[in-house]
């Protein structure tokens, strides 16, 4: 599951863990050796507090797992960013065999056998290998196992190398911080994909309005965070920041601000319909303003708001999410824009996880954050028995969960929680629970968590069966993507946004910062075709429950209305849709 650790250094340092552990593996050292770095890595990303707190009131050792060695590995990536025993595996174990180790389905036999018998080092050389049906030849590797390889190259070679936006906003939003306490300013706001919510982001935008740029520029550029410069320029400076990430940032006179962030707002396509279509009325639009053609060095139609430049247009406002060009420019024409959910709208969560099977925190801990966030409901889905890994409840454990959940219920009144379930969809199509089991939830949502390379028409009705089932209120991340690490598994989605439509079953925007699934095109299909969402955070630890706003802005990209998402409603409603399934 998607986790986002609580501070830079401790996933950093968890990294690095779990870089030795593969180090580790590839040289043939004790597997023990490798399943303890990880776990300590896992520990780590779930811990509440800063390492270098821990190092500091010398309590790293309370830390699950962590023996003297891997404490020492800690402390000096922690004071200075490397680890010995990190850097003695890596002069040892032969370049390129962790390249191969990044291909999904090569383990470390696996890569350790390819390199001894074909030097193989690259993802090129392997595809290559992998083509000429070189690797089936060698000892323990199959045909089968080279298809798969094939497959996970070209996967691989799908990603693009942008940032998630979980991790571009950590980013820009230090940089905003530092920027504002720095200088005295009107105005800043983050501008680019990243104000759109895209799913992906290429590099960071902002903003500023300010009467003299110079002392901006100055502060962007010391920021502690920045890592190389770029330029330094008086209207843009750029530099590399914290994870790699660029930041460009535009200083502009504050009666320009509205023009230009609509301009670095973008998307590039939806400025150049904007463009076009102000041409048409004999007027330019820049980022300094609208102007009449012919006028463009004096004063300007609307300049100093996006909202001025819009009605001047003729135009609503319309929201960054649905800069696209995807028919959003028509609709404010015709004052018909979608009117979005928003977060606001949101009145519960319906789908987290507790320490019951693979969450941090407890019953009570989850409802509490809810109930603070200003909900009237949270449906506690934990696993269902048959993903091992997660010690999925069985009917004794779900009895005991529940009533946990019903005295917790007393206590936080009227606040509610509900009793769920994810339930996974086995690789034959069956529920993991019988009937019976099923009926002690109010609530259910179904997914798919193993068997992901199945041929389409399997996964389709696999799925589908699913959705068939009286008792199943919804699907969870319906296509099962990570972003940047692994695609979709091949399902029809149509067929199933079309049978969503039929059986009312909701489909989950899954707020998971690597997941945002569905998509924002597919959200934009089943609205199309009339399927009911629900947007969910997906939580497995009580800060995780703000994975809302992510799920939430995905929807709103998909041009998604309140009255389309299941959880605006209130918890009465609700009751009785989650019953009759209506
Ligand atoms: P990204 O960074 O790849 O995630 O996507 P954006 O949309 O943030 O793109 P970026 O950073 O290259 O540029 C920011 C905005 O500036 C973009 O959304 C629209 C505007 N822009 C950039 N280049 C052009 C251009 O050639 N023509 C027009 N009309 N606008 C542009
Ligand atoms: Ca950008
Ligand atoms: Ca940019
Ligand atoms: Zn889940």
């Amino acid at each position: 599951m998607p986790r986002v650790s609580l501070s830079y250094d401790n996933e950093q340092v968890a990294a690095v863990l779990e870089e030795i552990a593969d180090l580790s593996d590839l040289k043939g050292e004790n597997p023990f050796r490798g399943v303890t770095y990880r776990a300590v890595a896992r520990a780590i990303r779930d811990l509440r507090e800063p390492l270098r707190t821990l190092m500091e009131q010398k309590r790293l050792d309370t830390i699950p797992k962590v023996g003297p060695a891997v404490q020492e590995a800690i402390e000096q990536l922690l004071t200075t960013g490397r680890s010995k025993r990190h850097e003695d595996l890596k002069a040892q174990v032969p370049q390129g065999l962790l390249t191969l180790l990044r291909v999904p389905g090569v383990g470390p036999a696996t890569a350790r056998v390819i390199h001894e018998h074909l030097r193989i080092t690259t993802i090129d050389e392997l595809e290559e290998a992998a083509q000429s049906g070189k690797l089936r030849s060698l000892p323990k590797i199959q045909a089968k196992t080279e298809e798969n390889i094939l497959k996970a190259i070209a996967s691989l070679k799908r990603r693009t190398g942008r940032a998630l936006v979980v991790d571009a906003r950590a980013v820009a939003s230090d940089m905003v911080g530092w920027i504002r306490g720095r200088c005295d300013l009107q105005q800043v706001e983050i501008a680019g994909s990243l104000r759109r919510w895209r799913e992906t982001i290429g590099d960071i935008d902002i903003v500023v309005a300010a009467a003299e740029p110079g002392p901006v520029m100055d502060a962007f550029i010391a920021a502690p965070e920045v890592e190389q410069v770029l330029a330094r320029g008086d209207t843009k400076s750029s530099v590399i920041a914290g994870r790699g990430l660029q930041i460009d940032l535009r200083v502009v006179a504050p009666a320009s601000f509205g023009a230009a962030l609509l301009y670095f707002t973008g998307s590039k396509e939806h400025n150049v319909h904007m463009r076009g279509l102000a041409l048409k009325r004999k007027l330019l639009l820049n980022e300094y303003g609208l102007y009449r053609v012919g006028e463009e060095n004096g004063t300007p139609v609307a300049s100093r708001t996006e909202e001025e430049v819009f009605a001047a247009l003729g135009m609503d406002w319309i929201p960054p999410e649905l800069r696209e060009d995807r028919g959003e420019i028509e609709a404010a024409l015709a004052h018909d824009l979608p009117d979005l959910v928003t977060l606001a709208d949101i009145r519960g969560d319906l789908h987290a996880h507790t320490s019951w099977t693979d969450g941090r925190d407890s019953v009570a801990d989850m409802a509490a954050r809810a109930r603070a966030k200003g909900y009237e409901y949270l449906a506690l889905t934990d696993h269902s028995v048959g993903l091992g890994m997660t010690h999925g409840l069985d009917l004794a454990r779900i009895r005991a969960r529940t009533k946990e959940i019903e005295a917790a219920n007393v206590a936080l009144a009227p606040f509610r929680i509900l009793v769920g379930s994810e339930v996974d969809i086995r690789s034959n199509g069956q529920l993991d629970y019988e009937d019976e089991l099923l009926a002690l939830f109010e609530v259910v949502t179904a997914s798919v968590h193993s068997s992901f390379a199945q041929p389409r028409d399997v996964m389709t009705k696999r799925i589908l069966g699913a959705m068939e089932h009286p008792r199943v209120n919804a699907i969870s991340h319906p296509t099962g993507r990570l972003l940047e690490k692994r695609d979709a598994y091949e399902v029809d989605l149509e067929a199933v946004i079309q049978v969503a439509v039929r059986t009312h079953t909701r489909l989950e925007v899954n707020g998971g910062p690597e997941r945002l699934d569905l998509s924002d095109a597919a959200v934009r299909r089943a609205m199309d075709v009339g399927a009911m969402l629900v947007c969910n955070s997906d939580a497995h630890a009580v800060e995780e429950l703000d994975q809302m706003e992510y799920a939430v802005a995905t929807a709103r990209r998909g041009w998604a209305t309140k009255d389309r998402v299941q959880n605006t409603m209130p918890l009465k409603d609700l009751l009785l849709h989650l019953k009759g399934k209506g």
